[in-house]
């Protein structure tokens, strides 16, 4: 029997039209797929998502509403799935924060050309940090496959495009992109820039009250984690993220993901503490864990490795779970 969420999310599909790259999108997927020989040899993958969704409130966009991520999760964990042997497809916010290149411009101090002296030489104290990381993208570079979006819409397309073509029990879905929950249908989107004043409203795209303020009608993202699960990567690994801002309601939250969804693992973060600390809670398990930077090691360690390092050892737990 079908419920009102299936219904949401089949005719999603219907009514918001696919990105006009979808299909390199896919043909790049299909390409870094067959050439990792993956879905047949034990090589393992991962899809890391990262970055915000944004969701445009005109087709021929001037405004829209973003989601607040710097890609920092995703790219570093990239770089550390990387390092445990995976495959990474990396579908990532343009413009947001990409493995090894983040190191440079993630610095609200230092700008591209402040890594210059005026003869256009890399300066000696920033040379040692650039050559490792170019060192470290030569020999991953054909492990890591970068793929970009910027609308939800163009997410949702790309998601379900790749889940269809990764779908085996090698591979690990691990959902840290920050994405909308309200949106604008397309049948519902101004073609044009809206108006802010009254007279140059047309009949038809009427967005101001009688008072002048703009009126927005949004409406609810269909929750796509369970089609990921249940359908288009059900053979796999899936990790999911929850962002709050109220500590009361993290667990809460991360235990009714698991149970609405029946996937393997949530990890959730409170916005200001992000980077340092993160709780994971597993399906079958009774109780959430922590894992934190110590004050010791924030210096030389991030919490994605502390992340990733738990993962991935899930991970082979997990597939010997199916042998
Ligand atoms: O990209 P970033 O490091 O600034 O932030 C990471 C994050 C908070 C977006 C991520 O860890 C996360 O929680 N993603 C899911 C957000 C959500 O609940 O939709």
């Amino acid at each position: 029997m079908s419920t009102a969420g299936d219904l949401l999310e089949n005719k999603y599909f219907f009514v918001n039209p696919k990105p006009e790259y979808l299909d390199d999108l896919i043909s790049k997927t299909q390409d870094f797929v067959n050439e990792q020989n993956n879905i047949t040899t034990d090589d393992k993958l991962v899809l890391v998502t990262s970055g915000g969704t944004s969701v445009p409130l005109e087709d021929n966009t001037v405004r829209f509403i973003d989601n607040i991520s710097a890609g920092t999760r995703g790219a570093s964990s990239a770089e550390q799935f990387l390092f445990k042997g995976y495959k990474v497809i990396f579908l990532h916010r343009q413009f947001s924060l990409q493995p090894f290149n983040r190191h440079f411009n993630k610095s609200i101090n230092t700008s591209f050309l402040d890594y210059f002296d005026t003869n256009g030489e890399i300066k000696p104290k920033y040379k040692e940090e650039i050559l490792k990381m170019k060192k470290l993208s030569e020999t991953y570079k054909d492990n890591l496959l970068i793929l970009p979006f910027t609308t939800v819409n163009d997410y949702l397309w790309s998601l379900r495009s790749i889940a269809v073509l990764l779908n085996s029990r090698n591979c690990i879905f691990y959902l840290a992109a920050a994405v909308s929950d309200f949106y604008v249908p397309y049948d519902k989107l101004p073609k044009h820039k809206i108006q802010s004043r009254a007279e140059f409203q047309k009949e038809s795209e009427k967005h101001l009250d009688d008072t002048g303020k703009l009126v927005l009608d949004l409406d609810p993202v269909p929750k796509f984690l369970r089609k990921l699960v249940q359908t288009w990567a059900n053979r796999s690994m899936i990790i999911s993220f929850k962002l709050e801002t109220d500590p009361e309601l993290l667990i809460a939250k991360a235990k009714q993901a698991l149970e609405n969804y029946n996937h393997q693992l949530v990890i959730g973060n409170l916005l200001h503490s992000r980077n340092r600390e993160v709780m994971i809670l597993a399906e079958n398990s009774e109780k959430e864990h922590w894992l934190r930077l110590s004050e010791k090691n924030e210096e030389s360690t991030c919490i994605e490795e502390l992340i990733v390092d738990e993962i991935t050892k899930t991970h082979d737990f997990w597939m010997q779970s199916w042998k």
